[in-house]
């Protein structure tokens, strides 16, 4: 132990739920205690508990490296930081200050979000930042923002599901996802009210087998039309809260209108759920006593998760859940800092407080917090897909901090091959990822257990990150690094490297925004504080939202009419089957970080593919074989899992796997025209045997 470490409580550096830990430091890195806390009861999932390892390990980048042809060589902070700068001026000078793209995360710190918001809109001065909660939340926050006027995940505290007596999980895996989660189900299955909707027969899924849950399942990307179907049984048998609707919501005589065209047995020939299943299901939602509707990436990730979203949140407007104590509707964030992260400027048409970029009186105040001109601030950039496709074309450099792109982005070898056309490519990073590996310059980055900060939570609750060892020589934090390269760029306006003081100026620049943070304090958030925002100055948070109001100005929610869009014809030759893509427990997204981990990798080292028995036998394939999966886009190896748990025409990959094993080299560069929302669960495949070569080579060692 150095004289540096001290134990410190601090949250997991991966999902969403943020369960809370003890890092005591020892005589090689850190040991990780569960902590109780609301969320988390105690527990953790094996990533949170293997997630030290990552803090010692020998492939860890401790000095910056520049690209030497095919290779890497070490260069000194001073050097990489003046070429970086020097460079990103020189392509300003030449093509204007759009040709420098930023591309963020959801796992950075709200400060680092935060302050990389304001380096591209102040210290390069472009519009194009943009960040991996495109490929994760935009689909229910647009529709989150277009039905309540406010997008906070879960509008309640995640222990408010204790006592549900029923809940819809749609397209969302807790079980494998966020495993403490399920703890807050147990009320819900007892009582037979766990409803899951998923393709596949997922971990979730089978927790409906006890007491009498339901298990729906829908053909992959079919969502809306069932829950269409839903609210059309919800309509039709009198099951609606009238009182509710005439109260709190608008837009009901059309919502009424467009839901007669969904009758149970056009739904049925539609989604392939039987009409007595249909019907159970909306009866069971309108029993009394608590009844929750949650959305997961499953029904959000396609190129309509938005008018998906918006049909669960009419459902859950007609029912009266939205705001009536004991119910409610949410969607379930996934990165650690999936929630602050979508609020504090990295979105490209987006100010700190969840303040939009085309609103003159938020430039204004937000440009007076950062000592600029409003008129100085660019305008709305692009969404992170359309960014990448600018790369080589319009966009000549881009930054990274916090995304794996070339294993996380659909139609990734195109986007790897966009990356190749980039006279400058720089990423942070703490590993060498597949994305860093293509990298012209790779900054050194602190990670989690060395750095102060904030993360927002699932439930919109505000946390402390905080520091329990130094980092290793060589690494700095990114806060360090933008102010470095501002200064280089000579940038106006205060870049300070302490995380409380960043916070401080994200607290003042949110005021009177919708996620206002300016009640705030790091000072304030260690006395142990419960903190959801909106926590302006002087309140006392907001664990519940929507109690007495929704967020547009009359107070009331909107439903909005949405149909189901003509399907988008493609050209699939052989292409007969449905490939669904998602996460197994082990690994985290990219699978940067846990294919690190020994114990995780050994639990699932190589890519595998679900596939029913009558299909494996179909295609002559048997349980462990090899297999390609194949399309006009690409083809990936996998190993056949041939299990009954899901459809005829369906295939299951997880993207966690790099190389040849990218569930991403088949999906399609498509996105939902309201949220850009990439379609990552349907993309049209076919499965042959393959020769017995081995199928991925992720072996790391020590
Ligand atoms: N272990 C682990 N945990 C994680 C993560 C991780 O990578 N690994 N990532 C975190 C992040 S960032 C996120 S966003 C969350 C995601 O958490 P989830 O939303 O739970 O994750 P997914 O596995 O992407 O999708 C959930 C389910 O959707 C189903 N699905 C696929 N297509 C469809 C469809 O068309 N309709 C329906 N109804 N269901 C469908 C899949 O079979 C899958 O079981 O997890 C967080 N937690
Ligand atoms: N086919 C398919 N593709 C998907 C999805 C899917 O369901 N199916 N899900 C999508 C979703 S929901 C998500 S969220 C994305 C996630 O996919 P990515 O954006 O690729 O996310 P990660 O793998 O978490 O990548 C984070 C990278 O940043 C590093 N990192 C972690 N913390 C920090 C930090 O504080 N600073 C810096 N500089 N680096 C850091 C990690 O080491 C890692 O290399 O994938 C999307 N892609
Ligand atoms: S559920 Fe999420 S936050 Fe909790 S230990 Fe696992 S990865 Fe970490
Ligand atoms: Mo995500």
């Amino acid at each position: 132990m150095t004289a540096d470490a001290a134990i410190a409580d601090t949250h997991c550096p991966y999902c969403a739920l943020q369960c809370a830990m003890r890092l005591t430091p020892q005589r090689d890195g850190a040991r990780v205690d569960a902590r109780e806390f609301p969320t988390n009861r105690g527990g953790l999932c094996k990533k949170g508990w293997t997630a030290a390892e990552l803090l010692t390990r020998g492939d860890r980048l401790t000095a910056p490296l520049r690209r030497n042809g095919d290779r890497f060589e070490e260069i000194g902070w001073g050097e990489a930081l003046d070429e970086v700068a020097g460079t990103l001026r020189a392509l300003r000078r030449t093509h204007g200050a759009d040709a420098v793209g930023v591309f963020g995360g959801g796992g950075l710190t709200n400060e680092k979000a935060y302050q990389l918001g304001k380096f591209a809109r102040v210290a390069l001065g472009t519009s194009r930042i943009d960040y991996n909660g495109r490929f994760c939340m935009s689909s229910a926050a647009a529709a989150g923002n277009r039905a309540f006027g406010i997008d906070r995940g879960l509008p309640f505290p995640v222990a408010d599901l204790d006592e549900a007596h029923t809940v819809l999980l749609l397209g969302s895996n807790v079980a494998a996802t966020m495993p403490p989660f399920i703890r807050h189900l147990s009320r819900a299955r007892e009582r037979g009210g766990l409803i899951v909707v998923d393709p596949r027969r997922s971990e979730t899924a089978r927790l409906t087998d006890e007491g009498g849950g339901i298990h729906v399942q829908p053909a992959p990307g079919t969502d809306l039309v069932l829950i269409l179907g839903l609210i059309h049984i919800v309509i039709a048998e009198g099951l609606a809260d009238e009182g509710y609707i005439a109260q709190r919501t608008v837009g009901f005589d059309a919502l009424r209108v467009s839901a007669n065209a969904w009758w149970p047995e056009r739904v049925q020939q539609m989604t392939g759920v039987p009409v007595p299943l249909l019907r159970s299901v909306a009866r069971r939602l309108a029993e009394n006593g608590g009844t929750y509707i949650l959305t997961g990436r499953g029904v959000e990730q396609h190129v309509d998760g938005t008018d998906t979203a918006t049909a669960a949140i009419n459902l859950a407007l007609l029912l009266g859940l939205p705001g009536t104590p004991g119910n409610g509707y949410g969607t379930l964030t996934g990165q650690g800092n999936g929630q602050g992260g979508r609020e504090h400027g990295q979105k490209c048409d987006q100010l700190p407080g969840y303040r939009k970029i085309t609103d003159p009186a938020a430039r204004a105040h937000v440009a007076r917090v950062w000592g600029v001109p409003a008129d100085s601030l660019p305008g709305p950039g692009v969404p992170a897909l359309e960014l990448l496709d600018l790369l080589g074309d319009e966009v000549h450099a881009l930054l990274v901090h916090g995304s794996n792109v070339v294993v996380s982005a659909p139609d990734a070898d195109s986007v790897a091959q966009r990356l190749g056309r980039l006279q400058l490519l720089v990423v942070c990073d703490f590993f060498l990822s597949e994305t860093a590996q293509l990298a012209d310059v790779v900054l050194p980055v602190t990670q989690w257990a060395e750095e102060e900060g904030t993360m927002t939570s699932l439930e919109g609750r505000v946390l402390r990150r905080r520091r329990a060892l130094a980092a290793p020589a060589g690494a700095r934090s990114e806060l360090w690094i933008m102010s470095e390269l501002a200064r280089r760029l000579d940038a106006p306006g205060t870049w300070s490297t302490d995380p409380a003081e960043v916070f401080d100026e994200l607290a003042l620049a949110s005021e009177g925004g919708p996620a206002d943070y300016s009640g705030l304090s790091h000072e304030l958030l260690d006395t142990g504080l419960t903190a959801h925002w909106p926590f302006p100055r002087g309140s006392r948070g907001t664990p519940r939202l929507f109690e007495e109001r929704f967020a547009h100005d009359d107070g009331r929610a909107r439903l909005v009419v949405v149909h189901p869009r003509r399907e988008r014809s493609e050209p699939s030759g052989a292409a007969d089957l449905t490939l669904i893509t998602g996460r197994l427990l082990e690994h985290y997204q990219s699978g940067a970080q846990t294919r690190r981990v020994p114990e995780l990798l050994a639990a699932r080292p190589e890519l595998t593919a679900q596939l029913h028995p009558a299909t494996a036998v179909r295609l002559g394939v048997s349980d462990g074989d090899p297999i390609e999966l194949r399309n006009t886009r690409g083809a990936v190896r996998a190993r056949a899992e041939v299990t009954a748990g899901i459809r005829h025409d369906t295939v299951f990959l997880p993207f966690h796997y790099p190389g040849d094993a990218r569930a991403n080299l088949l999906t399609e560069g498509v996105t939902d025209p309201i949220s850009a929302m990439p379609e990552f669960k349907r993309t049209r495949v076919s499965v042959h045997a393959a020769s017995d070569t081995p199928v991925v080579e992720t072996a790391v060692s020590r």
